[in-house]
């Protein structure tokens, strides 16, 4: 079929038509998929190019043959995940695929979506989602392709599919009446099998393998009392079946647990920002021992005790540093640690302690696949949230969680306990992430392109209270298949070994965000982290000259 000429709405089969479509400039995926508003993805033909594009680019794979393959297909509930899944299925069907998977629903989270495509060794899988981005006609829509392994299409598949893009010319179209998803089934459609599927059997039963839910049991029996976020995205409903149906948690533990098109409104994006209410929650003089939140698409995850805010960075550290000790699934040691070249180097410690390797990747987690598959690191984590293992080849918040409740469980402390056992141990790298957002995107680049000569000739100059000891753009070397992503980011190493990172966002839908990262190191752990990162930040300021270039000085948002 590959070889059809695109005729004009040529009839194929009897239900299959080859519909002409015109290219649409900016098809380009990344960090994480295709996001756009959502204006832009109902144009007529926008999201169908899009598929069919992807279709093409991997048809090769399959000699051209999808009658063997799986497709799994699902979102995270978000203003338009409907109609996207029904186009998805049509263009699917006619492409032959042998089978359709479509979570019940349509609601999937994207750790849940890795599950299923690695224990179905199906063929790859299509994420609705804008992740952490806002929802609704207004808002953003997004869709990002998955591999076989479980994890997003690397680069050259990204760009394979970028290329189709921009000299389609047709699609095929399976005609037939919608599709209901609303009940688990199978049903055949030309040469398809669509199965619609239970979204949280199979990561309830990885979570299950992984962690011990006999003792998380008994700790909520014991009292331990806990409230989880799902901030109307996608996650509510699996952290509603295993924190309050298995686990036997009180019911109320899961807030905002029911998946809503527009996310009541908000930004489903679990951070000291848009988690608010739980963070007031986790102020309060009666609050609960964890508190934790999940972004839409479930791979984001923000961890606090009482009155405590555990930084990603962190986060990763104090996982990596108990996994082997209080998580059965992880009792036989952990093979490495990788995290993203601007996360906090408070992994690195632990790494080093554990005589592990830990491995600094570009941002976005495509880049920790090619490591988890060959066996180089275990658990994995970005500062925007994000932790995960080789459970799956996805970031997972829910995980996160799980592991969190673990250590609280095994170790018998607070979260505050912990964290402070832990600086008071390893020390402690203060970290912030400042976010300017919608900057004029010209303007911004050329920044970026002004900034890179010059790079070497800071070396030596004074920075924040330290000196410039390396500056330089991040170019990496994948160990694995040697591939290499050069451009990752603007990295100054400072003498008293701070350092400040800047790259523009990959994944905004409006002008360009800059994202400036800031760590500084100390024994001292009780300090106030705007406080001890204030010089890096008046410093990075001026270097980029924020105030003449878009007359900005305060960042919109600090993480
Ligand atoms: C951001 C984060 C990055 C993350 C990506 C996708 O990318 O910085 O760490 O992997 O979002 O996260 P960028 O290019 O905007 O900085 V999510 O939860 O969309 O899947
Ligand atoms: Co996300």
């Amino acid at each position: 079929m590959c070889n059809i000429l695109p005729v004009d709405n040529q009839t194929i089969t009897q239900n299959i038509t080859a519909v002409t479509v015109n290219p649409f400039a900016g098809q380009r995926p990344g960090t994480s998929g295709l996001r756009k508003k959502t204006r832009e993805f109902m144009q007529p033909g926008y999201l169908e190019a899009f598929v069919q594009s992807a279709f093409n680019a991997l048809r090769g794979s399959v000699s051209g043959d999808f009658s063997k393959s799986t497709l799994v297909v699902g979102g995270d509930g978000r203003y338009y995940n409907k109609e996207a899944i029904q186009k998805i299925l049509h263009i699917a069907i006619g492409n032959e695929f042998g089978r359709v998977m479509v979570a019940r629903g349509g609601l999937l989270s994207t750790p849940a979506m890795s599950a299923v495509i690695r224990r179905r060794k199906a063929f790859g899988g299509l994420v609705l989602s804008a992740s952490h981005n806002p929802g609704g006609i207004e808002a953003d829509f997004g869709i990002k392709y998955n591999v076989s392994n479980g994890g997003p299409a690397p680069e050259d598949v990204t760009e394979r599919i970028y290329e189709f893009t921009q000299r389609i010319n047709h699609y095929y179209w399976f005609t037939c009446n919608d599709i209901d998803i609303r009940q688990e089934g199978k049903q055949t459609y030309a040469d398809t099998e669509v199965e619609i599927f239970d979204p949280l059997a199979d990561y309830t039963v990885l979570m299950s393998e992984l962690f011990d839910f006999d003792a998380l049991r008994e700790f909520f029996r014991g009292g331990f009392r806990m409230i989880f976020d799902g901030m109307h995205g996608s996650t509510g409903p699996y952290a509603a079946h295993i924190l309050e149906q298995q686990l036997g948690a009180p019911k109320g533990t899961v807030l905002n647990g029911i998946p809503l098109e527009d996310f009541a409104g908000k930004h489903p994006d679990p951070n000291l920002v848009y988690a608010a209410d739980l963070v007031r929650r986790m102020q309060a003089s009666d609050a609960p021992d964890l508190g934790a939140a999940n972004d839409a698409d479930g791979d984001r995850n923000m961890i606090l005790g009482r009155n405590v805010f555990i930084s990603p960075g962190d986060s990763l550290a104090v996982i990596a540093e108990h996994a082997a000790r209080y998580i059965p699934g992880y009792r036989n040691g952990l093979a490495g640690i990788a995290r993203s070249m601007p996360t906090s180097t408070a992994a690195d410690r632990v790494a080093k302690s554990l005589s592990i390797p830990i491995y600094e990747t570009p941002t976005g987690w495509k880049y920790f696949g090619n490591l988890m598959d060959a066996d180089l690191c275990t658990v994995c984590g970005e500062e925007s949230f994000g932790t995960g293992s080789n459970h799956i080849r996805e970031k997972d918040g829910f995980w996160a969680v799980l592991c969190w409740l673990s250590i609280l469980c095994g170790t018998r402390k607070s979260v505050a306990e912990v964290m402070s056992a832990h600086w008071e141990r390893f020390g402690r790298s203060y970290f912030q992430r400042h976010d300017y957002e919608g900057l004029d995107l010209s303007a911004a680049t050329q920044m970026s392109e002004e900034l890179r000569p010059s790079l070497p000739a800071l070396t030596g100059k004074d920075f924040g209270a330290s000196r410039i000891a390396a500056a330089d753009d991040f170019t990496y070397t994948d160990p694995v298949d040697h591939s290499v992503t050069p451009r990752a980011g603007i990295r100054l190493a400072l003498e008293d070994g701070s350092r400040v990172v800047c790259r523009l966002s990959g994944t905004g839908t409006q002008g360009a965000t800059l994202r400036v990262y800031l760590e500084r190191f100390s024994r001292q752990y009780d300090q106030d982290s705007s406080r001890m990162l204030a010089p890096l930040a008046g410093s990075v300021r001026q270097l980029l000259r924020l105030k003449e270039r878009f007359h900005r000085e305060d960042p919109d948002v600090i993480t």
